[in-house]
């Protein structure tokens, strides 16, 4: 069989593939038993329906249960096109080696990485399937993006069965410094699978340059600016592949439509009214991840509170904590320190009817999230590390009234874009403090004016605009080394 051509010739193929750990459905069971899906919002789902109009692209991706995999099937005009996954590949390739490998060594390893040759396997499989997977479904010369640190061997996988295809990944969480990176058994396949596409995408360009010196430093590759020349071998070509920056964003005139309707701006207004109608309302919401900073927001707060810089009920403090990733020890481990600190501050400081911690381990829809950003007067985005983080985007576009005021890390992809935000090191909790005091104490006048300039970034550099730039990098990508290049390398 020729590699080639799709495996699968009675499937249809698709100019444009997108290939995602996650399918963007989920499975919902009516109370009468029926069962369908629904498109999980997000604003990966919008860029990409923006981009896939009038193409009848195709998405790859695991449906989210394990065992057989659903047939492909369409949904809101996407085709989607299940992988199968069992429970040990889950455990393995997923919850191991993508979130307990991977993940901390990306995140500056906040905590310690967990090395296992059969989580390493179970990557390598996982990640051969999904590169058939797109292999098949590809039309001949299609345009390939696949998403982030899950499929970081599916480009050159992909490249091995179908040379002809444009192959383009983003990484949407930090790359690491070689130092860290260099740390991975498995450094140099992860590497050559990355090579495989013609354009990788960051989120900063600190990550791109990152990668572009991990090839120099690890595989000993001839880089140039922001390329890396792959040799020749055998039959194969020698081959430039371009890595740098293009910031994902959100879909902010969705959200703002939203956050301006009646129905949000009402609810915004019941909530603050059920806190108590305080003064401030200090808002933080992450999936309990210990890449947010969670825990030194919490010990900043409980030290002005000690201190009677702020108190409740004049000050609350809400904070939405998404559950995630409970099957992995570091995250339970966090969710236990968390709830106990909370529980701490509020025995101390709370009163009867008045919480000094508002804490709530739940997911909600996109309405309540806007009203939430709409009634929080201090957004605090602390994380240690974070490739983008679009908590701070989304709160920014939520503010149509040009009120509030974002605390911002500087160690988040969204500072680099969002320098007029109050801006933080969570590591350094004295200033994390100072910093939250200024947000709550600084004019009115003064605010609006970082507001106004923050949400003029955000809505002029939308996912849309992420998307169409990410496509246009990978469709102008070089192919091959200049003559030039050729003679240095
Ligand atoms: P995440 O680490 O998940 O994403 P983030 O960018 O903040 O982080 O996105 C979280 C999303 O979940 C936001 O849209 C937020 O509104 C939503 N969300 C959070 N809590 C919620 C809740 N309780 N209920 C409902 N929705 C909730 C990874 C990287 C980031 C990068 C993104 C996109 O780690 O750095 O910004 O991908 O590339």
């Amino acid at each position: 069989m020729p590699t080639d051509a799709p495996t699968d010739t009675s499937q249809r193929t698709h100019d444009l593939v997108i290939a995602a750990n996650r399918l963007p459905v989920d499975r919902v069971v009516d109370a009468d038993g029926t069962q369908s899906w629904r498109t999980s919002p997000g604003g990966l789902v919008t860029a990409m329906e923006a981009v896939m109009k009038g193409r009848e692209g195709a998405w790859v991706g695991w449906a989210g249960e394990t065992g057989e995999a659903p047939a492909p099937f369409v949904e809101n005009g996407l085709h989607l096109h299940p992988v199968p996954l069992s429970q040990q590949e889950v455990t393995d390739y997923y919850e191991g080696f993508s979130n307990d490998t991977l993940w901390p060594i990306y995140h500056d390893v906040i905590v310690p990485a967990g090395f296992h040759r059969s989580w390493w396997q179970a990557y390598r499989t996982v990640n051969e399937r999904f590169a058939r997977a797109v292999a098949d479904v590809a039309a001949q010369g299609a345009t390939v993006w696949i998403h982030d640190y899950q499929l970081q061997l599916v480009p050159e996988l992909l490249r091995a069965m179908r040379p002809d295809v444009r192959i383009g990944w983003f990484n949407h969480i930090p790359f690491p410094p070689v130092e860290l990176f260099a740390q991975l058994p498995w450094r140099g396949g992860i590497l050559e699978g990355l090579l495989g596409a013609d354009y990788l995408g960051f989120q900063r360009s600190a990550d791109a340059q990152n990668f572009v010196r991990a090839c120099r430093q690890v595989l000993g590759l001839t880089t140039k600016g922001d390329t890396v020349t792959v040799p020749g071998t055998g039959s194969r070509r020698a081959r430039v592949v371009r890595a740098s920056a293009v910031p994902i964003s959100i879909d902010s005139a969705g959200l703002e439509a939203l956050a301006m309707t009646p129905a949000v701006q009402e609810r915004a207004a019941a909530i603050r009214a059920s806190l108590g109608s305080p003064k401030v309302v200090l808002l933080g919401v992450d999936r309990l991840d210990y890449t947010k900073g969670i825990r030194h927001r919490l010990k900043a707060y409980e030290e002005l509170l000690a201190e009677g810089a702020i108190k409740p009920p004049d000050v609350t403090f809400v904070q939405v904590a998404t559950p995630s990733r409970e099957r992995v020890a570091a995250y339970r481990q966090l969710r236990t320190e968390v709830e106990t600190t909370v529980g701490r501050i509020n025995g101390q400081y709370g009163e009867l009817g008045v919480a000094a911690i508002h804490y709530l381990h739940h997911s909600y829809p996109r309405e309540e999230m806007a009203a939430l950003f709409q009634a929080a007067d201090v957004m605090l985005v602390t994380p240690l590390r974070d490739g983008m983080n679009l908590v701070a985007k989304e709160y920014v576009t939520c503010r149509h009234d040009e009120g509030g005021a974002l605390v911002l890390s500087e160690f988040t992809g969204a500072w680099h874009e969002m320098h007029q935000a109050f801006v933080c090191n969570p590591h350094d909790i004295e200033g994390l403090k100072q910093t939250i005091l200024r947000a709550i104490h600084t004019d009115a006048k003064d605010k609006r004016r970082i507001m106004r300039a923050l949400r003029r970034r955000v809505s002029e550099h939308d996912v849309q605009l992420w998307a169409k730039r990410f496509l246009e990098a990978l469709a102008t990508a070089p192919e091959r080394p200049s003559a030039k290049d050729r003679a240095t390398s």
